[in-house]
Formats: C-alpha cells, structure tokens, sequence
C-alpha cells in the first residue's frame, strides 16, 4: 500500500521540532539559585524565598525576593546584602561580614566602589512583605566572584549605602540588626559541558544561535503557506 505523509504535516513538525530546541536551549543556559530565608533569634519572624538566576557568564543576575515577617506598623528600608560564609550556626551573626573579596570600602549598588554583597535596601509594605527584585551587574552565580554557598542577610534597619557618616557606615553601611538569613545554594548549572568559567559563551552567541533557529522557522511557515 502506497501511503504518503502530507508536506504540510512535514513542514508543520519540522518547524515545531525547531521552535522547541530554541526553548529548550534557552531554558537550560540559565544558572539557577536558590536561598530560603529564616529568621535570626530577634522580634520578627522573617521568612521567605529568595530565588536568583544568571543567563549567562559575566552577564547580569536577576534576584526575586519575597519575604514576611517586618514589622507592620513600620513599612520601609532593610538593608540587604551578601555576607562572606555559609555559616549560620550562631544565627545570622556567624555569616560575617559583607562579602569583600576585593577588600574595599562599603557603597552603594550603582556605586563603583563596593563590596560584591552590597545589594542595597529592600522595602517591606504594611502588610511586613518585601515583594520585589533586584537586578544587578557584581553579583554573579558563576566564577571567581561567585556567591554561592554565601549568606544573604536582611536587616532591621536602613543601610545608609556609605553616606550616613556613621563610624560603621564604610563597612555595613549602618544597617542595624540581623533580622533574618539563608544560605545561597545552586539548583542548576548552564547546560554548556565546557566549565563555563573557562570558557564563556558570549551573549552574542546565544542571541545568535537563537535568531538562526527562529529564521528557519519563519522560513518552513512561508514554504507551507506557498505549497497550499
Ligand atoms: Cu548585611
Ligand atoms: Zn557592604
């Protein structure tokens, strides 16, 4: 029996099988992390999620933060940072410092001069809910200056971003007590199989390959459309 397939069906699969490779890869080369967010020993009850993702080596972080617990009757300003250790056995306080490998002075995020931690402030609403993300160029998931297995630490007051005049402010930035803390643990890493600190994919060549496979897409709908 003489069965054929029709082009159309042909065209139609190639073209899904085609689309669904560019998703697939986009997917895979994001470096994923992840930090659940406990309480110190203080007043509130601080918990939460903090989920953090990298596109790709050198480029920016995305940091996606939601946590509960401030106070309610006073909204406003929590200093937030990355701390130098993963350890949280004495609570918070044993997380350390701001993470400085560089060893300067404390700022602000915009700042050219700051620590890798300094992430700035997070808001928390009437409700005691920080709901918000950051998006920042130091921070990074991947190589020399990686953050995991950091600590993030929120804290009970504002960081002043090194212009408070406080005699901690250079430091910490006068931010107050730790109110709640996690460690930053990775959930997965780009799919690239050459270590991606050795050898980074630029974002040219994702963008690249990426359009290469929607043009052939675009190409086969055009061709089903002129053979029906
Ligand atoms: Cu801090
Ligand atoms: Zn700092």
């Amino acid at each position: 029996m003489n069965y054929t397939i029709p082009r159309q069906l042909v065209v139609l699969l190639v073209t899904w099988c085609c689309l669904m490779l560019g998703h697939v890869r986009s997917q895979s080369d994001v470096t994923r992390a992840s930090c659940v967010v406990a309480p110190d020993s203080g007043v509130f009850p601080i918990q939460g999620r903090i989920n953090i993702t990298q596109p790709s080596a050198g480029g920016a972080v995305t940091i996606y933060i939601y946590l509960t617990g401030f106070n309610t009757s006073s909204p406003g300003l929590h200093g937030f940072h990355v701390h130098a250790n993963s350890n949280l056995s004495e609570k918070c306080n044993a997380a350390g410092g701001h993470y400085n490998p560089q060893n300067v002075v404390h700022g602000a995020p915009n700042d050219t001069i700051r620590h890798v931690g300094d992430l700035g402030n997070v808001y928390s609403d009437v409700n005691g809910v920080v709901n918000t993300t950051i998006t920042d160029n130091i921070v990074s998931l991947i190589g020399q200056y990686s953050v995991i297995n950091k600590a993030i630490v929120v804290h009970g007051g504002e960081d002043d971003l090194g212009r408070g005049g406080y005699t901690d402010s250079n430091t910490t930035g006068h931010a107050g007590p730790r109110y709640g803390c996690c460690v930053i643990t990775l959930d997965s890493v780009a799919s690239s199989t050459t270590p991606v600190s050795t050898t980074p994919r630029s974002a040219a060549s994702h963008l690249t390959s990426g359009l290469l496979l929607q043009l052939i897409a675009m190409l086969l709908v055009a061709m089903t459309m002129t053979v029906s």
